[in-house]
């Protein structure tokens, strides 16, 4: 990056009579041009990301700041009289709808920064992840257009497009590369389906992460789609190098499969490589076998992907004939490991007259990984346990983390300064020195006291400005934002501030110090309970809010459209962070490791990630509560019945249908209610535990409340998960990933 250059041009850009997204336009292309400027291939080998989703956020301040020149450009627009955060007011590209994705963008960010060659290959979709509204507490979406304003990031290469073929449809794949800023500059390549109407339906929109079997056959295109153009890619790059050799291609290649998502990824390898390169059937296994690795993120049966066979017949007959051959080749292995006929089946890529993506990517791939600790512990006993007996070498646990220049140094530069004034800037170069500050905790509280009340105070104007809700400064936030999802349990939480407000009103609760809830989630638009919840926690707010004889002490935020940008405000400016899954279902999780990375205390179950922070921070500077993975399978061994525990939380329970709050007359409520007393569909009675684990999560949420008391003890607590959060960087998960797994390090 040439530095001087770009600052030069930009003290010369005319910015008069400019608008915003003009000037956005033209000071992204300058700075892409500049960042380009240095960028180099590799002779050696590179691996590559498969990934539907990858939920970038804002590229403006982020790429700047990667090239070292966000303060210059501060400056430089002060001098013309423009204030660089007008720029957001461009909304950011949302192509991914949670963990996965952004645990995608966490690590080509990582993967740069750190001078490692690892390109991403996704969907350049017209659509991200829906916006969403609030009308009278309901949830509406609305498509989100993020390229109307422009995509000055992206680069389209036209001479680099590629034919995709279906059995009723030719498509063309257009790459748009999207630079990776950092040591290295590395590619994000996105593929824009072109063509027919029907053709450009495939990259139109991205799936809002819904089980329903709508529009099945698209998603089944897409993930075909952009896998065939990755793969189609490397391989005759490849073959440009080396002829029709390629025993060799794994010794320049490396392919990780994001979730279940990407895996025909391995049949469209096999099947160019027996088809147009006359490479045998088992030698084009053996190298895919080497190329290849899969990461789990879920252990939702829902959420694994499974394709009828007479879809993939349909459109895909030549991935089809390769599926069953693998099928076949997997059998005939089997036998000879003397599986019985369970294993077999447990094992199987072809069952039900499906084909299981899993079972494909743990059969085939070198290595699986789950994302945490105890998830790959589930990983091993349970998804995959058959696999783990007859292949135990290829499973590694690789604990998630997330990138400390976008959650910590963009998103909080006050305590990134602090950081810098207590233990000299190292850290910025190297994430451990954040360890550093373990010696100076004590000399440090007042003034990160200072920092928190500073973000706080910025995250309360942002919220007044968004919501119209008026937050005082003195009040401590506790934020729980994700994904909707009833297994996350944003219903526990709701019934636990009822239960507090409750306590307010009646006066069962004294000393309470005045505190803010602040929820951010967007759920699938046809996962009914979940936008349930959604109108429940707006009613809640609604009624508590304006209540004046506790609104000094309790508030409740729910914010509109939740997504990246919101984030990097929020993780600032929380005390509490709330992660309370129901043990053994959230894989990881990573916005508990942006909240502890910006020092607030996790209010959590033992479940995903969560047990490792609280492993590494120490126990006693978080607050764990609740049923742990054993409890909950003896709970759901014994039979669990949820009655007592209704009866206990009579009033909040039943807030949900004595009229209490409205539902607007759509009966959700009473859903909501009877997947608690009764169950729904497949579920059985309060199938995640809410009501089992809320009577411990209230008190670990009033205990946390009187301890903040203690201003300095509490700030100690805070540094404690700040001083210990380096371990969750992703620049630690991905050296892993490139020693353990791709062998480049
Ligand atoms: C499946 C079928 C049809 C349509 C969509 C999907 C689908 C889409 C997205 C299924 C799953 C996802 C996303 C899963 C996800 O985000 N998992 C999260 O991954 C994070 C990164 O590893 C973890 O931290 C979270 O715990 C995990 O929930």
């Amino acid at each position: 990056m040439n530095k001087l250059l770009f600052t030069d041009k930009l003290k010369e850009l005319d910015t008069s009579n400019k608008t915003t997204i003009q000037l956005y336009n033209e000071i992204s292309a300058l700075a892409l041009k500049c960042g380009l400027a240095g960028s180099k291939a590799v002779a050696g080998k590179s691996a590559y990301y498969l990934s539907m989703e990858f939920l970038i956020g804002r590229g403006f301040y982020n790429n700047l700041m990667e090239l070292g020149v966000i303060e210059e450009t501060r400056k430089i627009l002060a001098l013309k009289g423009i204030d660089i955060n007008v720029f957001e007011e461009i909304e950011d590209a949302a192509l991914g709808n949670g963990g996965l994705g952004r645990l995608a963008a966490c690590f080509l960010d990582s993967a740069a920064g750190l001078g490692i060659p690892l390109h991403g290959y996704g969907i350049r979709y017209k659509y991200g992840l829906f916006k969403q509204a609030i009308e009278n507490g309901f949830q509406v979406e609305l498509p989100d257009d993020w390229q109307r304003f422009g995509d000055p990031w992206s680069i389209r290469k036209e001479s680099e497009k590629r034919v995709i073929k279906f059995a009723d449809m030719s498509v063309t794949a257009v790459p748009y590369d999207m630079p990776v800023f950092g040591k290295r500059v590395n590619v994000l390549r996105l593929w824009q389906a072109e063509g027919s109407e029907e053709a450009q339906k495939i990259s139109e929109y991205l799936y809002p992460a819904d089980d329903t079997e709508e529009g099945k056959l698209l998603r089944l295109r897409q993930e075909y789609f952009f896998s065939a153009a990755a793969i189609g890619e490397l391989v005759e790059r490849h073959a440009k190098k080396f002829g029709k050799r390629f025993d060799n291609f794994a010794e320049y290649n490396a392919v990780q499969l994001n979730d279940t998502h990407p895996v025909l990824a391995i049949a469209e390898f096999v099947r160019l490589l027996t088809a147009d390169y006359k490479v045998g059937f088992a030698d084009a296994l053996k190298f895919a076998g080497q190329t290849f690795s899969y990461t789990n993120h879920t252990v939702m049966p829902e959420a694994l992907e499974f394709w009828g066979s007479a879809f993939v017949r349909k459109i895909l007959p030549d991935i089809y004939a390769v599926l069953m051959r693998i099928f076949l080749t997997q059998k005939e292995e089997f036998n000879k490991l003397n599986c019985t006929f369970e294993e077999t089946a447990a094992m199987s890529l072809y069952y039900s007259d499906g084909f299981s993506m899993a079972n494909l990517a743990v059969f085939v791939c070198h290595t699986v990984n789950g994302v945490a600790k105890l998830h790959t512990d589930i990983l091993k006993q349970n998804l995959f346990k058959t696999a783990y007996k007859f292949y135990p070498d290829k499973f590694q646990n690789k604990t998630n983390g997330i990138t400390q220049r976008r959650w910590l140094m963009l998103c909080n530069s006050e305590l990134s300064e602090l950081i810098d004034n207590t233990v000299g800037s190292g850290w910025r170069g190297d994430i451990s020195g954040l360890s550093k500050l373990n010696g100076q905790i004590d000399e440090i509280a007042k003034a990160f006291k200072c920092v928190k009340s500073e973000k706080k105070k910025q995250l309360f104007e942002y919220i007044s400005r968004q919501e119209g809700i008026v937050i005082p400064h003195n009040f401590i936030v506790y934020s729980q934002v994700k994904r909707l999802h009833e297994y996350k349990r944003q219903l526990m939480t709701a019934f636990a501030i009822l239960e507090i407000y409750n306590g307010l009103k009646d006066g069962s609760i004294k000393n309470f110090r005045p505190s803010v809830f602040v929820f951010g989630a967007k759920s699938a638009p046809s996962y009914k309970r979940a936008k349930a919840i959604i109108k429940f926690i707006n009613e809640i707010a609604k009624s508590i809010n304006s209540d004046e004889q506790t609104n000094g002490l309790l508030k409740v935020v729910f914010v509109r459209n939740y997504n990246v940008s919101y984030a990097e405000k929020i993780v600032a400016g929380t005390d509490v962070s709330l992660q309370v899954s129901t043990a053994g279902l959230e894989a990881s999780g990573t916005g508990n490791m942006k909240f502890m990375m910006n020092g607030a205390v996790t209010c959590g179950t033992m479940d995903g990630a969560n047990i490792e922070i609280a492993e590494l921070a120490g126990r006693e500077n978080n607050y764990i509560f609740g049923a742990e993975v054993d409890e909950i399978e003896r709970l759901k061994a014994d039979g669990y019945d949820p009655q007592e525990y209704i009866k206990m939380h009579r009033n909040a329970v039943e807030s949900l249908i004595n009229g209490t709050f409205s539902d607007g007359g759509t009966g959700c409520f009473k859903d909501l209610y009877d997947s608690l007393a009764v169950g729904a569909s497949w579920h059985k009675p309060d199938n995640y535990f809410v009501l089992y684990d809320l009577s411990s999560y209230k008190e670990a949420l009033l205990k946390i409340n009187s301890d903040y008391g203690d201003e300095k003890a509490f700030a100690v607590k805070q540094l404690k998960n700040v001083a210990n959060s380096a371990y969750f960087s992703s620049d630690r998960t991905i050296n892993e990933y490139a020693a353990d797994i791709w062998k480049i390090i």
